[in-house]
């Protein structure tokens, strides 16, 4: 059976599945997305994803075509249809189509694609051994320019910084703000370990307030680990004991080398490793 993609209300052929090329999600990069998983056939924290998306929109002056119930229902129903179990989804929203300019008023009918594919984790022995990373030289956007808790369309302040990444061998980059601090990875939010305390960029360091990351924010604390979010710079990286990213494609992934220098031991660090335990406990209990 070929894949079914939703578009607005209708399941297509995956060969079918096409928009306008005067859609301005194509012409502009205007509109939102999500990326969500499914674990058993359940959705992993459906509502708060469903929640980012309607909230990305209101922040571009995007209304969707419909209601969050009914949004909700549409993922778990193309879930089905699919029979996908253990998969990745993703929702995307444009402006629909309009005229040659940027003027939103010129277009009508936003579109809700639902995609969904069989998920693609990072290699096994990169869970195991670690990833390495580096710097971008790229500058995550400036919050009061495309406000990084936007998950919009426009992803090629993410996708530079990837480019120099993958150009040093590296599958993540790590991204710092405008004034130099850390931000987070191109697709992912960062977190420390220093002397038993779990540190990670606070929100207004400019950075997508990730589902994940709020997951194991839960998670340490109720493990009984203090968890700080604050202002970070390069130091408490190079300097920290362990270090590991948090998204929903990579779930929790330890980073042990960044910028040429190894962090902590040059392995995955014993809290990383635990936590990591508990986010696969978490998704068995919810999903
Ligand atoms: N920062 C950025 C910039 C992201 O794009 C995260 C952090 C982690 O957020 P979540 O909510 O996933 O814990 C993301 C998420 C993809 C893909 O296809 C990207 C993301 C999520 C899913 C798929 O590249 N980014």
């Amino acid at each position: 059976m070929s894949p079914k993609v939703y578009i607005s209300g209708k399941l297509y052929g995956k060969n079918d599945a096409s928009i306008s090329v005067f859609d301005h999600g194509l012409l502009y990069g205007d509109g939102v997305f999500e990326g969500i998983r499914s674990y058993s056939g359940k959705v992993f924290r459906l509502q708060q994803h469903v929640d980012r998306l309607y909230d990305s929109a209101s922040a571009i002056f995007l209304q969707i075509p419909m209601a969050r119930e009914e949004m909700a229902r549409a993922i778990v129903d193309t879930l089905a249809v699919n029979k996908l179990v253990d998969a990745y989804i993703r929702v995307v929203v444009t402006r629909g189509a309009g005229g040659l300019g940027l003027d939103p008023r010129k277009t009508t009918d936003p579109q809700v694609i639902i995609i969904t594919d069989q998920i693609s984790l990072y290699p096994e022995e990169l869970y195991e051994h670690g990833l390495k990373i580096i710097t971008a030289g790229t500058t995550r956007n400036h919050p009061n320019a495309l406000n990084p808790r936007i998950k919009s369309l426009n992803y090629l302040n993410n996708i530079l910084a990837k480019i120099e990444g993958t150009n040093s061998g590296c599958l993540e980059a790590l991204m710092l703000n405008h004034k130099g601090e850390i931000a987070e990875c191109t697709g992912d939010n960062v977190f420390i370990v220093t002397r038993g305390i779990l540190h990670t960029p606070s929100i207004d360091s400019g950075i997508l307030k990730g589902i994940t990351r709020d997951a194991v924010i839960e998670l340490a604390r109720s493990a009984g680990l203090t968890v700080v979010e604050r202002t970070m710079d390069r130091y408490d990286v190079y300097t920290a004991d362990e270090c590991f990213l948090t998204g929903t494609a990579a779930e929790l992934i330890a980073v042990v080398e960044c910028d040429g220098r190894m962090l902590g031991s040059g392995r995955p660090g014993p809290i990383t490793r635990d936590l990591r335990q508990r986010f696969g406990s978490l998704v068995r209990e919810e999903c």
